[in-house]
């Protein structure tokens, strides 16, 4: 009898490990980083409001999500065959891009021609057929004092206007910024407004039928956008939660690397309402290319709309999204 009884006792013993660690709570916990992805993942078909909308507290009066803005074709995105900087809807972005298309590649054309001009004029001119006797002429003051003030000159041009622009892009961030912290994972974005008291929603690459079905590109269309007021100053505060990312959108500007453990940051302001497409610049596991960024700018009415229909105050300050997910009653023990 003795020995059924620890047969009994052995077996619920060796039962315990496995049923612990099957408990849905635990589970959970083992795995942290996963859950907002699969979160997301099942969310994807809905609008993009609902990711955050979880997590609201004042479920009374709810505020529609402006209907999710269509991209228009080239702008925002890469093209087939393209090879110049694509269009620029940030200050900083049409500065560098008249630095580029307008000083920089007419300078670099004018001299590679030159200098080709000149060595085809010396291959045929003083070829050795047409000059037996070479001169040996070694110095020649006026030359040498126009080769050396020609490119002196040259370099100053270049750089007042791009130490201008690398000051611009350092430029701290104005008091009434709107703040998102953005967080990079293996292999998808974190998005969070702490000012506004929307906590962090997760930002996943759309399957190819899901991207062609919305009219959006292929590899760039995401499930929940970032979306960004047009006409005011943004302060992005980047960083990584696993390895090296790199939030960047080409056509505003900005490349900023997600590292693990600093916050890097950078201030931009959006010209024109629009979808602007970007991807993680830096390598960082095998679906380092499935990672890609979508930012939806829009008119600050439909932009306050929107962080009214995600749970978020647009004036607010300080609300911390954690206390509020913590306690999502704050004024029910006082009715008590
Ligand atoms: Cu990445």
């Amino acid at each position: 009898m003795n020995i059924v009884k620890s047969l009994l006792a052995a077996g619920l013993l060796a039962l315990v490990p496995a049923v612990v660690v099957s408990h849905p709570a635990v589970a959970q916990e083992a795995a942290p980083v996963a859950a907002p992805a699969a979160d997301s993942a099942a969310t994807n078909a809905a609008a993009p409001a609902d990711a955050a909308n979880a997590a609201a507290p004042a479920a009374e009066e709810k505020v529609a999500a402006p209907e999710r803005m269509k991209p228009t074709l080239g702008i925002g995105m890469p093209m087939p065959g393209e090879y110049k900087i694509q269009e620029q809807f940030s200050p900083t972005g049409r500065q560098a891009r008249w630095i580029h298309n307008d000083l920089l590649l007419p300078i670099i054309t004018v001299i590679s021609l030159f200098v080709l001009g000149l060595m085809l004029f010396i291959m045929v001119r003083f070829r050795r057929a047409a000059n037996p006797n070479p001169s040996k002429t070694a110095h020649n003051t006026l030359i040498e004092i126009i080769w050396t003030v020609v490119p002196v000159l040259i370099l100053v041009a270049i750089a007042v206007p791009s130490i201008s622009l690398i000051a611009e892009q350092y430029k701290p961030a104005p008091k009434d910024a709107v703040t998102v912290k953005i967080t990079g994972y293996q292999w998808y974005w974190g998005y969070e407004f702490p000012d506004q008291g929307i906590p962090e929603y997760v930002s996943n690459i759309l399957p190819p039928e899901k991207a062609l079905e919305n009219g959006e590109p292929n590899l760039l269309a995401v499930d929940n956008r970032l979306v960004l007021p047009v006409g005011r100053p943004i302060r992005l505060i980047i960083t990584g939660a696993d390895v090296i990312h790199s939030f960047a959108v080409p056509s505003l500007w900005f490349k900023l690397d997600a590292v693990p453990g600093r916050l890097n940051e950078r201030a931009i302001t959006i010209e024109k309402p629009g979808v602007y497409y970007g991807q993680c610049s830096e390598l960082c596991g095998i679906k380092h290319g499935f990672m890609p960024i979508a930012i939806e700018a829009r008119p600050e009415a439909e932009w306050e709309q929107w962080v009214r229909s995600q749970g978020g105050d647009p004036k607010g300050k300080g609300a911390a999204p954690a206390a509020t997910a913590a306690a999502p009653a704050p004024a029910a023990p006082a009715k008590i």
